[in-house]
């Protein structure tokens, strides 16, 4: 025995019969992305996408609780209170050429999503043709808890989920489960944590059909007998008419929205509602460039991101002081200017 091990790699990529595999290995991180995983993602991505032996990828996270909790957010904060912009360019700009790489990796790209899956996670999955959530997948976009805006081309596909389903999950960080994620349009496909291993074993295989076998249809959304109060609330048009659409619903679901929203960055709704609005026009790459130039403004130059991600996940006390501090007090000028692509 050596005395000492090599540290287990965060990200393991290898070949597994006709799959290429990736297992997201920080699993006391909930498998949150650092930038050496999202190097592993990128030269994976590189290495099998002229490999004829390759058929399809396979991603899973490791430990059991989480696929992947987003992105590395507190080392991102680390980099831009110290001042390094450099370091912050390239955790972005690397992570979202991988999602636009997995966007045209042109083969299956199958994630087994069976636990945590946010922000960076989600953007590791949704944009590869198949995503297969279990019954213990919870997603959720959470980003206006933290002062950053949903990313990882995010602004692409949320407003193309039906009615106003996209912007209610920006906007207030919503969970879904396994089903509600099939619903929404996130997730492809349903099945239990029970058929993964054989599922897993189908598509090592290179047996992609095993994937319309081994699923099942999701039950109801969860969000179902809220659905037309998400379409008549948030697909009001501007921050300013969601809050007043929540106030004159009066309802148990809309006071609860309202606790949400009031506790986000009153910047970031801002932010992310006229990202969203930008988004439905642009294409992938598009919204991406869009996405980056945002990063380099909300992530180096506002004080909220650094401040959120104390109060969420550094202190962990989940009492944000935010500048300014209410919806009412934004600058709609200011939020125009943060937009440079
Ligand atoms: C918003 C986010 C993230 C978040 C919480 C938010 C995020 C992220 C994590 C996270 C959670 C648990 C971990 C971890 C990271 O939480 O991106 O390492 O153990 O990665 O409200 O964007």
């Amino acid at each position: 025995m050596p005395m000492t091990e090599a540290p287990e790699s965060s990200l393991i990529a290898t070949h597994e019969g006709a799959a290429g595999t990736i297992l997201m290995n920080r699993p006391k991180a909930l498998n949150a992305l650092n930038q050496d995983m999202i190097r592993g993602f990128a030269a994976a991505i590189a290495d099998w996408r002229h490999d004829a032996s390759v058929k399809l990828a396979l991603l899973e996270g490791a430990g059991g609780r989480a696929f992947c909790a987003g992105g590395d957010v507190r080392a991102v904060r680390a980099a831009a209170v110290a001042g390094d912009r450099a370091a912050v360019e390239a955790f972005f700009s690397e992570e979202y050429a991988v999602n636009a790489g997995i966007a045209d990796f042109g083969k299956p790209w199958v994630s087994l999503i069976d636990g945590v899956c946010m922000g960076g996670g989600i953007g590791v999955s949704v944009h590869g043709s198949h995503r297969i959530v279990t019954n213990h997948a919870m997603f959720a976009m959470p980003e206006t808890a933290i002062a950053l805006f949903p990313d990882v081309g995010t602004s692409f596909v949320l407003p193309r989920l039906p009615g106003a389903l996209g912007i209610w999950l920006a906007l207030t960080g919503a969970r879904l489960n396994g089903t509600d994620a099939v619903h929404a349009g996130l997730a492809t496909h349903f099945t239990t944590r029970e058929a993964l291993p054989a599922l897993r074993a189908a598509l090592i295989a290179g047996d992609i059909g095993a994937v319309a076998r081994f699923c099942e249809a999701a039950p109801e959304a969860s969000f179902a007998p809220h659905r037309a109060a998400i379409d008549r609330c948030f697909g009001a048009g501007s921050i300013p008419a969601i809050l007043a659409a929540l106030e004159a619903e009066g309802t148990d679901w809309a006071r609860e929205q309202l606790g949400v929203l009031h506790h986000a960055s009153p910047t970031s709704l801002f932010v992310t509602h006229e990202l969203l609005s930008r988004g439905a026009k642009r294409d992938l790459a598009g919204c991406l460039a869009m996405e980056l130039a945002l990063t380099r403004v909300v992530v180096n130059d506002h004080p909220d991101f650094r401040e959120g991600v104390r109060a969420v996940l550094v202190d962990k006390d989940h009492k944000p002081k935010w500048q300014p501090a209410n919806i009412a007090a934004v600058d709609q000028a200011a939020i125009q200017a943060m937009f440079k692509v």
